[in-house]
């Protein structure tokens, strides 16, 4: 079924809901646009269906290498036109001919966003184990072996066009008196300054933290205020990178936005939901509102420094489901970033500043609330019909039966690579 065909059935209510929202805003055009410029990195490892540490209950039809991945990130990309972007973890995802891989990414509007490396596992035949660490490891050669990976995804990210490399570390301590904090971090430090000196001149290193799992006691990069000093000491091609399921409950991610925006090293988002630790659950799926007052903080902040909201940062999903189909929960969760930026659009700036300049709390609330509060499905619609998307991607992929047809072509019992 063509997605035009599929659309038809629709025209008419869309319609009249695009109707009513752009009465209620003169931005309409200038909002369709930013949301039209607006993409979502898909990483590669949550096309297949996650798991617990307890089970894994694939459903057919994953992706069995590379190609089939960029061709699943091909398929959200023609519906919802906002994922026009692949992250790809290495060694999970070695591109055996990079020229293949780029061409084939081209073909359907993809290009390469962060690339990511793993010293978090050990990996076939690896010389040394990262059991203990990585990049903070008290052996100097198992330290190596982790800045020489690190490269390694360099050259990778090099070859497809990527621009940027994500370093996520489990490094950290299950029990007190396991670590020196201060050698950890001296360790680590200068491990991410030899990964550093390899970034070409274009290439941005995120520093991506994590409070608490695999380690339990400390992490080594456990929050933003650690990320930072990395990102600090290293020079100004180094960036925070905030995960949404990244923090101790109830942490003002807002706030922490804000002021990583304020000292320009904010470098790039992993969205995902949670409600008790690193869940990686559905954007959007329980705590919406929370994500409203993220994304209004990056509008408000990115606008104060003048930075464009599609260019200048990273923003990728980093999500990972046991029980829903990979593509329908990917495809809920880009929708749920966009419905939540174009509401983040919507807030009256002005009105907000003057409630705070006045200290007039109830009207600071009803600005945020006002804007929260509106229903913003069609201008995301609008801004996807325009750009030859689906008015509902969700439905389409059901009416298609898209995964039938994936497990006719790939079979029942695959399982994608992956965590
Ligand atoms: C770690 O929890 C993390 O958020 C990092 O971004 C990893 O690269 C990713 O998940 C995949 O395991
Ligand atoms: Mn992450
Ligand atoms: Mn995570």
């Amino acid at each position: 079924m063509e997605i035009a065909q599929h659309n038809e059935s629709l025209l008419a209510a869309h319609q009249r809901a695009f109707n009513y929202i752009a009465g209620e805003t003169d931005q309409t055009e200038a909002i369709l646009n930013k949301l039209a410029a607006f993409q979502v990195a898909i990483p590669s490892w949550a096309l297949g269906t996650g798991g617990t540490r307890f089970g894994r209950f694939p459903a057919g039809g994953e992706p069995r290498n590379l190609e089939e991945k960029i061709e699943d990130i091909g398929l959200l990309h023609k519906l919802n036109q906002s994922s026009g972007a692949i992250s790809l973890h290495i060694p999970w995802d070695i591109p055996s001919n990079p020229a293949n891989i780029r061409a084939l990414a081209a073909e359907h509007g993809i290009r390469f966003d962060a690339m990511n490396s793993n010293t978090f596992q050990d990996q076939p035949g690896q010389a040394l184990s990262y059991k203990f660490g990585s990049l903070q490891h008290v052996n100097k050669a198992i330290r190596q072996q982790a800045i020489d990976h690190n490269i390694e995804v360099i050259k990778h990210g090099i070859e497809l066009g990527s621009d940027s490399l994500t370093v996520w570390l489990s490094d950290g301590s299950c029990f007190p008196g396991q670590l020196n904090f201060r050698q950890a971090f001296q360790h680590t430090l200068e491990g991410l300054q030899e990964i550093y000196k390899a970034l070409p001149d274009n290439w941005k290193v995120f520093v991506e933290y994590k409070a608490f799992e695999p380690n339990f006691y400390s992490t080594t990069v456990g929050d933003w205020g650690q990320s930072l000093l990395y990102a600090g000491k290293l020079g100004p091609k180094a960036y925070t990178l905030v995960d949404l399921g990244h923090h101790l409950p109830n942490a003002n991610i807002e706030q922490i936005v804000a002021l990583l925006l304020m000292e320009g090293k904010l470098g790039g988002f992993h969205f995902n939901d949670s409600k008790y630790g690193d869940d990686d659950l559905t954007v959007g799926s329980i705590k919406p509102y929370q994500l409203f007052l993220i994304f209004n903080e990056l509008v408000e902040g990115m606008d104060a420094r003048g930075m464009n909201h599609a260019k200048d940062l990273g923003w990728m999903i980093d999500a990972s489901h046991n029980v829903k189909d990979p593509l329908e929960d990917l495809l809920q969760s880009v929708e749920a970033i966009m419905l939540t930026y174009a509401q983040a659009l919507l807030v009256d700036r002005k009105k907000l500043a003057a409630a705070q300049l006045n200290n007039d709390v109830v009207t600071a609330q009803e600005v945020l609330q006002q804007a929260f509060r509106t229903d913003v499905r069609a201008l995301v619609a609008e801004a996807r019909l325009r750009a030859g998307g689906s008015l509902n991607p969700l439905g389409y992929f059901r009416a298609a039966k898209v995964r039938a047809q994936l497990i006719k072509k790939r079979g029942l019992k695959t399982v994608a690579t992956g965590l």
